[in-house]
């Protein structure tokens, strides 16, 4: 069994597996060539010969018990037929969905649009270098695919609420996610992915009164949705304030805190696998300081199954040297 799932599986505390989010991207020269050479993201991701290679350009630099396929969250309204881009130095920008158009969308349509990203996990998947490792897929969560559909951009740090505040509206977009979603995930599984990441990048913007609305609910029609297909499932709700109460409610197979999560408590209220922590821009100081911080959390969950990654993604400025030097500490540890 692989590392990851032997954690997460048989709780095993005694080995510490690791990988990172964001580990194929920015911060390596490789992806930066290959960037270059091919401007629009989106085609980028639907590249077949290329999203292989690029999944794996981490897995040829550093001893990860994990590749996770080089996608993106926004893959999924590009198949319900809104035209996502990425501009340079600003992000993703959404046209108006055609909500009519989408309910017309089939699963044959959106397997359709999406196969190639089916096909590179596929050949991701048979390479020899997986042997024994793991391979994510990943969605994002209703409420932060709901917010990239509504807002058309990035939210940044807040959102104005009224674009929400036509319930019948709500209610069928959410309906439509859910439904391409799980479409999404079982074909992310049935072509190698033995692993889904759920990212809800934008957990933070919901008070907790809409919790239950915007993010239990959703999400827990999708976990219980990937329990059924006996794959492990971790959730990352990104800035949360209260993880207990998510873990109670959804009971994903592992949470994935963030930065700002206190380990001391995290420990005392939460007792299923946890994945992360460390403050991507640790990365960006020197050795002993990425050292010292690393051993907080290893030392911290020492006796719980524990999977080591970050509080978010690695950032582009971070060296690849660090990224192997933090990756073998932890082997080592
Ligand atoms: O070269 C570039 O400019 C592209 C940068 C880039 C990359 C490398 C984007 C644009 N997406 C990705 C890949 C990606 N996205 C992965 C690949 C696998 C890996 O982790 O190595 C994953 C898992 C994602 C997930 C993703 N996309 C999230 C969830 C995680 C997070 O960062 O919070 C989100 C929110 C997105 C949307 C997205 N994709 C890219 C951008 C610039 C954004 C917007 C972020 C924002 O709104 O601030």
């Amino acid at each position: 069994m692989s590392p990851i799932l032997d954690c997460i599986i048989n709780k095993n505390t005694k080995k510490k597996p690791v990988w990172y989010m964001r580990q194929a991207g920015r911060y390596l020269p490789e992806f930066r060539e290959i960037r270059k050479k091919n401007q629009d993201f989106i085609k980028l991701c639907l590249n077949d010969n290329i999203v292989p290679e690029i999944t794996l350009q981490p897995l040829y630099r550093f001893n990860l018990d994990a590749a996770i396929i080089f996608s993106d969250i926004l893959m999924l309204p590009h198949g319900i037929g809104q035209k996502v881009e990425f501009k340079k130095d600003f992000g993703p920008i959404l046209d108006i969905l055609n909500l009519e158009a989408s309910y017309k969308i089939t699963e044959s349509d959106f397997l359709n649009n999406l196969k190639p990203v089916y096909k590179s996990i596929n050949r991701v998947s048979k390479n020899k270098i997986l042997n024994n490792k793991d391979l994510i897929g990943f969605v994002g969560a209703p409420w932060t695919l709901l917010v990239y559909i509504l807002n058309r951009k990035s939210p940044k740090k807040k959102i104005d609420m009224g674009l929400f505040s036509d319930e019948y509206t709500i209610k069928n977009l959410f309906t439509i996610i859910d439904k391409f979603l799980k479409i999404h995930i079982k074909s992310q599984i049935n072509n190698g992915a033995t692993i889904i990441q759920i990212f809800d990048s934008w957990a933070g913007l919901v008070d907790h009164q809409n919790l239950e609305k915007y993010i239990y609910k959703p999400t827990l029609s999708l976990v219980e949705f990937i329990k059924s297909l006996k794959t492990p499932v971790i959730c990352f709700p990104r800035n949360i304030k209260n993880y207990k109460e998510y873990v109670n409610f959804i009971k994903p197979d592992v949470i994935n805190i963030d930065y700002e999560v206190n380990i001391k408590n995290i420990l005392n209220h939460i007792n299923i696998p946890i994945q992360g922590g460390l403050d991507p821009k640790i990365l960006l100081s020197e050795n002993d300081n990425i050292k010292k911080n690393a051993l907080k959390y290893l030392n911290a969950f020492k006796d719980h199954p524990y999977i080591f990654n970050l509080g978010h993604g690695i950032l582009p400025e971070t060296k690849p040297e660090t990224v192997k030097y933090l990756t073998n500490l932890v082997k080592e540890f």
